[in-house]
């Protein structure tokens, strides 16, 4: 397939696939699981797609660049030290905690920086090597906010559109970093940049004006030429991002799922209550409240093992990043601890896995769950929140949702907490286990009804609408 060819082109930091070695020395590559590959699919139809990203392997050099699924994958390459620097360092260690209110400090280190430029210029030239004239250029997220004006500066012919999937920061905490106003005018280099919530677009605007002078009006920026002539404005707005509803409703409605979904309940012992959560291991994703408030209530002996169990999986996540390994080993902490005291034998209080389940396990999990506790202290979206309602196509079940996260937005009918507020968190908890079914369903209905509207597919489509001007 010949390079500089290709009408819609994707860059994220990861490829839509999975490296998988043989024991034989062969390699494959498989789709990895998410929405936003399903996301992706749904839009390339009647285009000719490339997806620009890394491979997931440090190395010196790129592989060739090869199809799959019938999309065009461009791999780019990073190195031991650029993943350290630009990914776990910048990307995770520095943007990460700014982003999500300094939950945990950020750190800052100028070589850092140096990467994330250099890394962010590797992926701009790789988009401009597979555009063709006049293409769609869709740029994801944080790791890559210098693209959009790295493109622009050697391809004005191409349309270029940025996503954040994370939370764009209040001006206050955004001010912090040393390499604001480059950021900013590396987003600038977009035509459309795309938020997760009406909040995080009115703080890059206001970012924009105050910290870097932009002229702004509503949603959108002015930017000048090199002469100061306005010449472009940069409109910003919510977009939120959504789940594959049919595709997950069906799979939740096979036998297969629902059999599953029974056997995990039995292998339980059949609890009355089954309380679920399922997150990477982040400290933005609440996990310690949501302990301390299951711990409290077993203190306090409103829940009891094993009529009431709490299932926690957790994936591992950044492992190379300090805040990462301590909040592993804090949670580990807490879990023996409240296993020691109030699990039963043949009944723990807390199941904690840190397994990666595929879809149909993921789907029976959230078909078991009597409560699915969300509860982050700053989250995008919060896809398991979405994931949860729609795979209730029995209208069972009830989500404790974190008005922290992006997902509130669009489903506060579901049992809303503030997790910093323990004894709040406490009495939702209680009041999804025990409000009557009757009443439950209804919420779960709305819920549900939201979801199936709003999905990815409707997502990815009105984005692409904001990016060719349609909407
Ligand atoms: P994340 O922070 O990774 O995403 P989330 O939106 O919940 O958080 O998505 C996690 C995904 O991983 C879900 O699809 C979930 O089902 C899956 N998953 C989690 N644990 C798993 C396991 N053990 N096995 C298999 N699958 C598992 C970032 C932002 C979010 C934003 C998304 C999308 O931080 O705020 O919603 O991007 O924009």
């Amino acid at each position: 397939m010949p390079d500089t060819a290709f009408d819609l082109v994707i860059a994220a930091n990861r490829l839509p696939v999975d490296r998988v070695s043989h024991p034989d020395g062969s390699v494959e590559w498989r789709r990895s699981p998410g929405g936003l590959v399903t996301a992706m699919e749904s839009v390339m139809p009647g285009r000719e797609g490339a997806w620009v990203g890394w491979t997931g392997q440090p190395g010196d050099s790129a592989d060739a660049p090869f199809e799959h699924d019938g999309v065009y994958l461009r791999p780019v390459h990073l190195t031991d030290e650029e993943v350290s620097e630009y990914y776990e360092g910048f990307s995770n260690d520095t943007l990460w905690p700014i982003y999500h209110d300094v939950i945990v400090p950020a750190t800052f280190h100028r070589t850092w920086w140096t990467a994330y430029e250099t890394v962010n210029r590797r992926f701009a030239d790789a988009v401009c090597g597979v555009a063709a004239p006049g293409a769609l250029v869709w740029v994801h997220d944080y790791q890559l906010q210098l693209v959009p004006a790295m493109v622009r500066e050697r391809r004005p012919d191409v349309r270029i559109g940025w996503f954040d999937h994370i939370p764009f920061p209040p001006v206050e905490l955004f001010a912090q970093l040393p390499w604001r106003k480059r950021i900013i005018e590396g987003l600038l280099g977009a035509d459309f940049l795309g938020f997760q919530r009406v909040a995080d677009a009115r703080n890059f605007v206001r970012a924009a004006r105050q910290l870097g002078g932009w002229t702004t009006r509503g949603d959108t920026v002015t930017v000048a030429d090199a002469e100061g002539v306005e010449h472009r404005t940069v409109r910003a707005a919510a977009v939120p991002i959504s789940v594959d509803a049919r595709g997950l409703a069906e799979l939740a409605e096979t036998p297969e799922v629902k059999a599953r979904a029974a056997e995990i309940r039995e292998s339980l012992g059949n609890p009355t209550t089954l309380l679920l959560g399922v997150d990477r291991l982040d400290y933005t994703k609440g996990i310690r409240h949501r302990l301390k408030a299951y711990e409290e209530l077993l203190v306090e002996g409103r829940v009891k093992p094993p009529e009431v169990t709490f299932v926690q999986v957790a994936t591992p996540s950044r492992e190379r990043v300090n805040a990462y390994a301590q909040l592993r080993s804090e949670v580990e902490g807490t879990v023996g601890r409240i296993n020691g005291e109030y699990s039963v034998l043949g009944a723990p209080a807390v199941h904690y896995l840190h397994h990666s389940y595929p879809r149909e396990e993921m789907a029976a999990l959230f078909l078991a769950a009597d409560v699915m506790l969300v509860t982050p202290l700053r989250d995008g979206m919060n896809l398991v929140a979405k994931e949860y309602v729609v795979c209730r196509t029995d209208l069972g079940g009830a989500l404790v949702l974190s008005e922290f996260t992006g997902a509130y937005h669009e489903l506060h009918q579901a049992f809303v907490c503030n997790p910093h507020d323990i004894e709040g968190l406490k009495q939702a908890i209680m009041h999804a286990i025990e409000m009557p079914e009757a009443q439950k369903r209804r919420v779960m209905r709305s819920l549900r009804r939201r979801v199936m509207e709003h999905d990815v597919q409707r997502w990815a489509a009105r984005f692409l609408a904001n990016l060719t001007g349609e909407l």
